[in-house]
């Protein structure tokens, strides 16, 4: 199959730079979730879809909040307020553990009574965001990590997000070029720079396609001059799954800190399917991507990558 990787001094095609143009107009609200975990037993999956809805719901409630309390002093951290439907910042979520879970204006969730929700809010350095947590209000991000468990404990899901009051960059990231490799076509690999006149952290991915089915296991990225790092991948032991299409990698390993003017490639490697033991390589080669990149602060980075 022939390589889709173009000369770096080709410059863009045309279509790239009419699809730019287009995607890279759109932004997004504060940035989203993530990692599902502990989803094994076929036989929970009603309760598993009910726990993530559950899950994502509180998500959605917390990271619409400020990042700090706009009443307080910089640096803030904690619940200031007496019940929950006066809850403005992220942090007044730290701590909170409810069975049954409550909606944002503190009432019980209908059909949910078997479930408890519990949250931890935690500050943590931009260089290892899956990290040990920093001290309260010390840091530009904070860690969401929501927790359903069922059951009694006994079975459990948890998403973690991060949010972050980084004020960085109003522009953001030009896709220089980009194609499917690897011996079996079964990785994806693409350059971008930052033409946002300002360093930007990075700190999640998601990647879409309409077929074929697969799951990649890594995502790496190579800093121009710089030694290439993983920055998000698959963990069994830890409970970091394999990401299909649509599925959004939180970088727990450390966020990409990409300077002004200067260039990145990303790559997503092992492309497999599910459908025999550990997966078989899938040629992901005519495939067309979108990927979307989160940074700072509170931005949306779609971008397609040509087949
Ligand atoms: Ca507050
Ligand atoms: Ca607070």
């Amino acid at each position: 199959m022939k390589s889709r990787i173009r000369n770096p001094n080709s410059g863009f095609s045309l279509i790239e730079v009419v699809v730019l143009i287009v995607v890279v107009s759109l932004a997004l609200p504060p940035i989203a979730i993530l990692m599902y975990q502990t989803i094994s037993d076929s036989a929970q999956s009603h309760m598993q879809a009910k726990a993530l809805e559950l899950a994502k719901g509180l998500m959605e409630e917390i990271l619409s909040k400020e990042f700090e309390d706009q009443q307080e002093a910089s640096g803030s951290f904690g619940t200031e307020e007496a019940t929950r439907a006066a809850y403005d910042d992220v942090d007044d979520y730290d701590g909170l553990s409810e069975k049954p879970p409550r909606d944002s204006q503190g009432n019980i969730i209908d059909a949910c009574s078997g479930f408890r929700a519990k949250i931890a809010v935690e500050n943590v350095q931009p260089s290892s965001p899956g990290g040990s947590a920093a001290p309260d209000g010390t840091t530009q991000f904070k860690r969401v990590t929501t927790t359903i468990e069922w059951d009694g404990g006994e079975h459990s899901l948890k998403l973690v997000g991060l949010v972050t009051n980084h004020t960085g960059y109003t522009d953001g990231l030009t896709l220089l070029e980009g194609g499917v490799e690897g011996k079996n076509r079964e990785n994806l690999r693409f350059h971008v720079h930052n033409d946002a006149g300002k360093e930007i952290y990075l700190t999640h991915l998601k990647a879409t396609w309409a077929a074929p089915e697969a799951y990649y296991e890594k995502i790496k990225v190579e800093p121009e001059g710089a030694k290439g790092y993983d920055i998000w991948k698959k963990d069994d032991k830890s409970g970091i799954p394999r990401m299909g299409s649509g599925n959004v990698a939180m970088f727990v390993k450390r966020c990409v800190q990409v300077p002004a003017s200067a260039d990145i490639w990303i790559k997503i490697e092992k492309f497999k399917d599910l459908a025999e033991g550990k997966g078989k390589n899938v040629d992901m080669s005519g495939t067309d991507f979108t990927i979307e990149l989160w940074g700072t602060p509170y931005k949306y980075q779609p971008f397609v990558v040509p087949p």
